[in-house]
């Protein structure tokens, strides 16, 4: 049962990876689609397919998620209701110990996965609030439920997500608004690549001799937690690969 048609969708980091995917997703079941990112292009190509290829709206923002003032002017200018908020946007960058990593990488992850989707949570929420309708749907990770050696802040900033969802949950208390959260293992996009700065060898390894998830994968099950009936709020859901057990333990093929 399709309970998605007509709605609006706003979904970050939608240029690439499982934000891209569940925009094509969202977009098959007749969703509008709001669609943020930093590489203009790109959003633009991806308009202009969705709009072509299944007749529904898509506006497109680019800003940085880090930067306050842009999320304000972007939530500013918003001229609908918006029904879905898909906080994906984010990132790792590098797996270094604690007692080597670089600074830079630690405030990049902590101001675009933490600050990032505060920022639009609140901006976003306190509408919703006043509609007394919507859902918020954060993309977390199996990291927010288990660190891992060399993933000290990225692992942080995703427990960190699993807590404002726990809180945002709580502080919506009582009205219709629903939070929730996907936590995937690992997914084979281009996340691995801008862990490792951009090295296609190194990224490749990540995912050598076993099956990984793809956007897709995570896509649907963004979709079934958004289509779920309006009295049903799905907390969180832990996907992995089924050669994954743990953030560490993966069944590799030689
Ligand atoms: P991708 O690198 O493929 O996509 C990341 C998306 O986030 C891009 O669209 C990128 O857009 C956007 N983004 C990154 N930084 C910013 C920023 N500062 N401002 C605005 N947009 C930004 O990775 P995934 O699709 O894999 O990652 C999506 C989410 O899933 C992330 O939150 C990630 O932590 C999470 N995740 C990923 C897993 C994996 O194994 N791949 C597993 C578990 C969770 P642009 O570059 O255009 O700004
Ligand atoms: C991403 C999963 O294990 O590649 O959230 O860091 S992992």
């Amino acid at each position: 049962m399709n309970r998605l048609v007509g709605k609006t969708a706003i979904i970050t980091g939608a240029t690439a990876g499982i934000g891209f995917k569940t925009a094509e997703l969202f977009a098959e079941q007749g969703v509008d689609l709001i669609i943020t990112g930093r590489r203009k292009e790109r959003l633009k190509e991806i308009k202009n397919d969705l709009e072509d290829r299944l007749r529904i709206k898509v506006t497109t923002a680019s800003f940085d998620v880090q930067d306050a003032d842009a999320c304000r002017e972007f939530v500013d200018a918003l001229n609908v209701d918006v029904d879905i908020l898909v906080n994906n946007a984010g990132l790792s960058k590098g797996i270094d110990p604690v007692f080597a990593a670089d600074f830079k990488d630690w405030d990049t992850m902590i101001d675009t996965n933490v600050k990032g989707l505060l920022y639009l949570s609140r901006l976003i929420s306190a509408r919703m609030k006043d509609l007394n309708s919507g859902h918020i749907i954060n993309v977390g990770s199996s990291a927010g439920h288990e660190s891992y050696a060399g993933g000290v802040v990225y692992s942080a900033t995703k427990h960190a997500v699993k807590a404002i969802t726990e809180s945002t949950k709580k502080d919506l208390h009582g009205t219709n608004v629903r939070v929730s959260m996907v936590s995937p293992g690992l997914v084979e996009t281009e996340f691995s690549e801008v862990r490792f700065d951009g090295d296609k060898e190194k990224a490749a390894n990540v995912y050598k001799g076993m099956k990984p998830l793809t956007a897709r994968d995570i896509a649907e099950i963004i979709v079934f937690v958004a289509n779920r009936p309006a009295h049903v709020n799905i907390m969180d859901t832990i996907i992995y690969p089924v050669a994954q057990s743990s953030a560490t333990m993966v069944h590799r093929n030689e």
